[in-house]
């Protein structure tokens, strides 16, 4: 019996269902065929968004080393992978992230101070430290809360594009998840759905290669992650998740088929996670330095500065200036977050309900007089 395969759809641009669609080289050399030739002024935001994004990763990691926050989880090396999807939806489409994403919060517009605020978990934390560090709220960038458990966006924004297919608005939901997520359940229940009722949606997955110490060959017996679309009737395809343009090209030509009624899209982002898992990893103890010094040569930023360069839109001297305005600004933020007061502690007690029910006004009222309040414990 001949299983037919349902991807890839004709209207994408890429080839056979194997293929990792790619765009440029190591050296940002675009390939004239499939370069989309997006507009310079576009592709400097990206870069610009992706270089702002490590430099605010390698500052929160010696944040976390100097004990002057808690926790963190950096996207070394998957910048492309966030920052030019995000930049391919549009503004009123919805992102469901996972807990590494929030530098496509930055490039919708997410002010830096809202986001190291969170970091800090101070009083003007959006959350007021009820989350985790990097677990952002985003309501204005439509950048849905942060959830630590795995694969629950996904099923989120499965819901989200239901709403808009059923309201018929011009909305598309993207959730982001990395390789580990697929094991979920939430992900086989989104995938099923979004096939039946042609939601529109994107399964943007991060294939770092790592979920935090587990290999993609422990993870799954498929071929590709990709594979996984074809149980559900997805259309699924792969992407070098560290070539800008690439991203782009296939996450608009996706985002077009589900804003077109097609249903939704699997886009299996190839990419490869250069850091530790979070702060509270170290990876040194499973695997090997060479592998990572082997996909370091393809970092995605590296490649989209190359391809700049070539087109005469960006300079050594542009990237001086715009790394020591991103290092200026971060350290401003910083500063004020760290001379900002904790959330107080009678604060714990709200946001529940409406008019506060008689025993938590009475817990509260113990908690604000007690000797936490007063520093004593
Ligand atoms: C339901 C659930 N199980 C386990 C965990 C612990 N955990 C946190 S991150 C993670 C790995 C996720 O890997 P992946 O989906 O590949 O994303 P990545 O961190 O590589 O971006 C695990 C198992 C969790 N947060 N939630
Ligand atoms: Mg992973």
């Amino acid at each position: 019996m001949e299983i037919q395969q349902s991807y890839p759809p004709s209207a994408l641009p890429w080839g056979g269902d194997q293929e990792v669609f790619a765009v440029l080289d190591n050296e940002g050399h675009a390939s004239a065929s499939k370069d989309p030739r997006l507009p310079l002024a576009l592709v400097k935001r990206i870069y610009e968004t992706m270089l702002r994004g490590r430099i605010i990763d390698e500052r929160l990691m010696k944040l976390q080393r100097q004990g002057r926050i808690g926790f963190h989880v950096g996207a070394e090396g998957e910048e492309a992978a966030i920052v030019a999807s995000a930049a391919a939806m549009e503004p009123q489409d919805w992102l469901a992230p996972c807990y590494r994403e929030v530098a496509a919060a930055l490039y919708r517009g997410l002010p830096l101070q809202t986001y190291i605020d969170n970091m800090y978990g101070n009083a003007d934390d959006t959350c007021l430290g009820r989350q985790m560090p990097d677990h952002v709220t985003a309501r204005d960038q439509r950048y849905v809360s942060v959830t630590a458990p795995i694969g629950t966006q996904i099923t989120q924004a499965v819901g989200l594009a239901w709403a808009s297919k059923l309201k018929r608005e011009d909305v598309v939901s993207a959730a982001y998840f990395g390789d580990g997520a697929t094991s979920s359940n939430d992900f086989h229940a989104a995938m099923n759905f979004a096939g039946v009722f042609k939601t529109p949606c994107l399964f943007l997955l991060r294939n770092n290669g790592w979920a935090i110490s587990v290999p993609a060959d422990r993870q799954t017996a498929s071929r590709t992650y990709a594979d996984k679309g074809i149980a559900y009737g997805v259309p699924a395809v792969r992407c070098d998740g560290n070539d800008a343009l690439a991203v782009y090209a296939t996450v608009s030509a996706a985002r077009a088929r589900a804003a077109a009624g097609e249903g939704p899209t699997l886009i299996e982002l190839v990419t490869y996670r250069l850091g530790p898992h979070t702060t509270s990893d170290d990876p040194t103890v499973y695997r090997d330095k060479a592998e990572v010094e082997e996909h370091a040569k393809a970092d995605p930023i590296v490649r989209l500065r190359k391809y700049l360069e070539h087109q005469g839109a960006w300079t050594t001297e542009d990237e001086q200036r715009f790394t020591a305005e991103a290092q200026a600004e971060l350290k401003g933020c910083i500063d004020k977050a760290e001379n900002t007061p904790e959330p107080s502690i009678a604060s714990m007690f709200e946001d529940v309900y409406a008019t506060m029910p008689a025993h938590l006004a009475e817990q509260q009222r113990q908690c604000v007089e007690g000797p936490r309040a007063k520093k004593k414990h």
